[in-house]
């Protein structure tokens, strides 16, 4: 059974904005996006300074992570990649809880449960299967609550992800995967990664809906999960979101793309960049004042100021944590003495 693969217009471009968002709901999701954007701002500092570990950046990817959780209800899960760290902020994770996890504290290892969002992925597509499996077992018990993962274009290389999708296409779950396609897998290019035209013409080798949308357009990105999760909550199970861009920063901390990256068309997409955008559309609506983004603006740096500050106050763990959960009885070489 094949689907057809469809390409969604940019929104904020011209075309109509989703249905149903009234002006609250444009205002919160450009609050999602300033906190997001915020949030990878400081953080970068904060790498500078020497006050939190290598910190993966996202950058400009704030639109699909806004845009798609916005279309989520509280239930529903979500399953983050190290690039989706901060997640967590839309459903009102303390900052400190984030900058713990990147200072390799324990104290960053939050209850999945407390918030329907599942622990950071570091591993590449492995929590893919994660996610598939959760949004099954929710529908055998009953729940109509949906998981969605998030996971970038490498990704969809992984025999992981092939499993998670087959999986839960086969056992029509619940699920919604949505890739960031920021076309690039650290130094490796997507046309390195792929023969396929498309990522989401992936989707058809599971016999699941597959949808392309501009990775910078948030409201597209929001019609397209809205879309999917309505799909999935209903019956129709799952659906693959291909968000395309084009990374505009490094992979990480750590990285030096100018050895590799196109930085004429770096420039191109910074330009374009998602939180600019969607403010100038907000302005042209008359949705958003001067007043009202600088106070948007203020409030994220201060839950930021408060939330590096909470994190440095936060004592040393004990180092004897790195054994707890190995041994139980650790062996003598372990021990000082
Ligand atoms: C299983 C596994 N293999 C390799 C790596 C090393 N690695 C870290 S990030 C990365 C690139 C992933 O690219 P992509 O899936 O496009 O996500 P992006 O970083 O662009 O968001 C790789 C290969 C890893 N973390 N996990
Ligand atoms: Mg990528």
């Amino acid at each position: 059974m094949a689907q057809a693969v469809t390409e969604l217009r940019g929104v904020l471009d011209g075309a109509e904005p989703p249905a149903g968002l009234t002006h609250p709901d444009l205002l919160e999701l450009y609050r999602r996006m300033v906190l997001l954007r915020t949030y990878d701002e400081r953080s970068v500092v904060y790498h500078r300074q020497g006050r939190i570990g290598t910190y993966a950046i996202f950058w400009n990817h704030e639109a699909i992570q806004a845009g798609a959780t916005f279309a989520l209800d509280d239930r529903d899960w979500i399953f983050p990649s190290y690039r989706e760290s901060a997640i967590g902020l839309v459903r009102g994770m303390p900052a400190e809880t984030i900058l713990h996890w990147w200072r390799g504290h324990p104290s960053g290892w939050w209850n999945p449960t407390d918030w329907n969002v599942a622990s950071i992925c570091v591993p590449i597509a492995t929590h893919v299967p994660h996610a598939a499996g959760l949004a099954w077992g929710k529908k055998l018990r009953g729940e109509d609550t949906v998981a969605m993962a998030f996971f970038g274009d490498g990704a969809t290389s992984e025999g992981a992800f092939h499993e998670g999708v087959n999986f839960a296409a086969v056992m029509n779950a619940p699920a919604v995967f949505v890739c960031n396609n920021n076309q690039w897998a650290i130094s490796t290019p997507i046309e390195a990664q792929t023969r396929a035209e498309s990522l989401a013409d992936k989707a058809v080798g599971y016999g699941i809906p597959g949808v392309r949308v501009d990775g910078l357009d948030v409201l597209a990105v929001y019609e397209a999960a809205r879309a999917a999760i309505d799909r999935a909550r209903s019956g129709g199970g799952p659906t693959l979101i291909e968000a395309v861009h084009y990374r505009a920063a490094p992979h990480a901390t750590a990285d030096d793309p100018s050895a590799y990256i196109d930085a004429a068309r770096v420039e191109q997409e910074r330009a374009r960049e998602c939180v600019g955008r969607y403010e100038a559309f907000l302005r042209r609506a008359g949705v958003l004042s001067d007043e009202r983004a600088a106070a948007v603006r203020a409030e994220a740096e201060q839950q930021l100021r408060a939330g590096i500050a909470a994190a440095e106050a936060e004592p040393a763990p004990d180092p004897e944590l790195l054994f707890t959960h190995a041994y139980v009885d650790p062996p003598g070489s372990y021990r000082n003495g």
